[in-house]
């Protein structure tokens, strides 16, 4: 089997969301997210990432009570065949996230470590410039690799001393960043990674990779959303957060990467 200590996990994205920038609106009925998350299953995904509200520039907040209504079911049916994440930064509906199953705490804005430690279960601290609605004027930083490093650092070892049980650093690719921040991150994972906490990496299908090949749409960045997956895989980067798991399950095998998997390649 693959060495634990360097494989990389695959997280897949779930939205149930009419506006994601991807997957928006093809998953709003639980039934089709149910359905696609356990498709995910069958492709090799380790953890399904559940989010009900998107975060893409210039989205709209959704309240709590709707946002919990579209993932609340949907965490329920899953959990039982496979680690689930809720992608929130609400209190209240990650709360209710972890009470319906999920046990990993994906947020976004950073602020929910001390319901991670209080529920005893993982939490992801994600850089982000700004808010949605707002982050993509004109991001600014005199080095984004140091401020971003200091940033969740300093996060990590707050959750650390508030007792959260399994932190996770993302430097928040696409959240607050010009493309030259986002290259200039990309180019540094391997400093993240040796912070000594496990680094989760969010690029699948973004704008940022749209622009490197020439101005492609969404539909039309798998290819470099894989060889970014790879990529961020050789440099050490525990876990991928992706909406094409078939695809990277594939190449972190071929990379002897997939904790399930037997090494192919290397
Ligand atoms: N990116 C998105 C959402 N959640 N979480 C982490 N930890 N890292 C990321 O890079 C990240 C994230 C945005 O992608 P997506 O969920 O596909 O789109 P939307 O926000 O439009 O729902």
């Amino acid at each position: 089997m693959t060495d634990a200590s360097t494989s990389v996990l695959v997280m897949g994205v779930l939205n149930v969301t009419p506006d994601s920038f991807f997957d928006g609106g093809r998953y709003l009925d639980v039934e089709a997210a149910v359905a696609r998350g356990m498709a995910m299953i069958a492709e090799g995904a380790d953890i399904v990432d559940v989010g009900g509200e998107s975060t893409r520039p210039g989205a709209d907040p959704v309240s709590a009570e709707e946002e919990a209504r579209r993932v609340l079911p949907v965490i329920a049916a899953l959990s039982p065949y496979v680690r689930v994440s809720i992608d929130s930064s609400k209190e209240e509906v990650a709360a209710r996230a972890v009470e319906a199953g999920a046990t990993l705490i994906n947020d976004v804005t950073s602020s929910l470590w001390a319901l991670a430690a209080s529920a005893k279960v993982g939490w992801v601290a994600m850089h982000m410039q700004g808010s949605p609605r707002t982050m993509q004027r004109g991001p600014k930083y005199d080095d984004v690799v140091g401020e971003v490093y200091g940033y969740l650092v300093e996060r990590a070892g707050r959750a650390i001393e508030a007792g959260a049980p399994e932190v996770w650093i993302d430097p928040g690719i696409g959240f607050g960043k010009t493309l030259e921040h986002n290259l200039a991150l990309l180019g540094a994972l391997d400093r993240f990674v040796r912070s000594g906490y496990p680094v989760l990496l969010g690029v699948s299908r973004k704008q940022c990779l749209g622009t490197l090949a020439g101005g492609v749409g969404p539909e039309d960045r798998l290819d470099a959303s894989v060889a970014t997956a790879v990529w961020a895989a050789a440099q050490g980067v525990r876990m991928v957060r992706v909406h094409d798991v078939a695809q990277t399950v594939m190449a972190m095998r071929l990379m002897g990467k997939d904790p399930k998997g037997e090494e192919v390649c290397v």
